[in-house]
């Protein structure tokens, strides 16, 4: 044994490591991608989905959700190094009874038309497109009143307050907890533009809860009539906490964007790992050699510091989620064109 292999033997002991033979690991140039990319196909995933339906009630899983686990992750319930995606479902008629956790929720709504979530004491109803925010430690249960399933993307992130040591759980000790406030109750106090005046943020949260469809695709359709689109990114925009400019999540930054039909974008990476939701049209994402050919309702997953590039066959919408507002807080968030 050479006196430098001896020397960390005897180190070791006393729980004692040598940083100048891990320290290039420790401090890389720069970042390894966490995951592989990876496409979920709805057409592929959504039997699967229903078929869940006839072997577990909503009550009884608490949660009926498929989990979108990167293949390179399996076991570990993440989407990426921070993210959890899964695909819920909600029959008519089912209720998923009501709990808190410190873990904060985005919910992308893909199929289905009039089940509500309600958070915090306030029913929203959900249609396809809409982004849903349940915060860090309120209140929600979902219901499904309408007489179609309902199926929708959750995005949470999971691996980032479990790396925090941070997760705290409660469960109501009734199905549905109460809604004390009336449907539409936030989006008239937060949603149009204005504010009540003295209003002091209670969440750092937007208090819009509910962003609609209808109402992100028109800004879209308009910005994209008059606006050339960005290079890499068509026509890009975020969710924002109307209180303040910010992002409308602590920990989870929402995005939307549009693709013209027939655009090839630029390659572009940044240091968040993206999970896309394909809200419109079709096309490619491109990666190095590889392609994935996306279709309507298609989830897939960037790991961070991926090049990637976008070609569309139709006028395309995207929705995405990824932790660049913790990166952004911190000081570390990084892109390249
Ligand atoms: O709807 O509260 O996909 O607590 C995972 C954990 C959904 C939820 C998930 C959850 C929820």
């Amino acid at each position: 044994m050479s006196t430098r292999e001896e020397f960390y033997t005897r180190i070791d002991k006393d729980a004692l490591a040598p940083l100048w033979t891990r320290l290039k690991s420790l401090v890389p140039a720069e970042p390894t991608p966490v995951g592989i990319p990876y496409l979920w196909r709805y057409r592929d995933i959504r039997p699967h989905v229903l078929e869940s339906a006839t072997l577990i009630s909503a009550m009884e899983a608490e949660r009926r959700v498929l989990i979108l686990e990167n293949p390179s992750l399996r076991g570990l319930s993440q989407v990426s190094n921070t993210l959890y995606a899964g695909v819920q479902l909600l029959m008519p008629g089912e209720i998923a009874p009501a709990h808190r956790h410190t873990q904060s929720a985005l919910r992308f709504i893909l199929e289905g038309s009039g089940a509500y979530t309600a958070v915090d004491g306030e029913k929203t109803l959900m249609q396809r497109g809409d982004f849903v925010i349940t915060p860090s430690w309120t209140w929600h249960h979902h219901g499904n009143d309408s007489s179609e399933p309902t199926i929708w993307l959750d995005g949470l992130d999971i691996p980032m307050v479990a790396f925090f040591n941070s997760t705290f759980r409660e469960d109501h000790d009734r199905v549905e907890a109460d809604v004390h406030r009336p449907l539409g109750d936030s989006p008239a106090r937060y949603g149009q533009g204005l504010l009540p005046v003295g209003h002091v943020a209670r969440s750092l949260n937007s208090p819009v809860f509910n962003y609609p469809y209808a109402r992100t695709r028109e800004a879209l359709a308009t910005i994209a009539a008059h606006d050339m689109p960005d290079a890499a990114h068509g026509h890009l925009m975020r969710y924002i906490n109307p209180l303040d400019g910010g992002w409308a999540m602590p920990t989870i930054a929402p995005t939307i964007q549009l693709l013209p039909n027939g655009i090839e974008t630029t390659p572009y990476r940044s240091t968040d790992a993206k999970v896309f939701v394909v809200v419109e049209g079709g096309g490619a994402l491109h990666l190095g050699d590889q392609s994935l050919v996306f279709d309507e309702s298609d989830i897939f997953v960037v790991p961070g510091w991926v090049s990637h590039h976008f070609s569309t066959t139709a006028e395309t919408v995207l929705f995405a989620f990824s932790d660049r507002v913790v990166q952004e807080k911190i000081g570390i968030f990084r892109e390249q064109r």
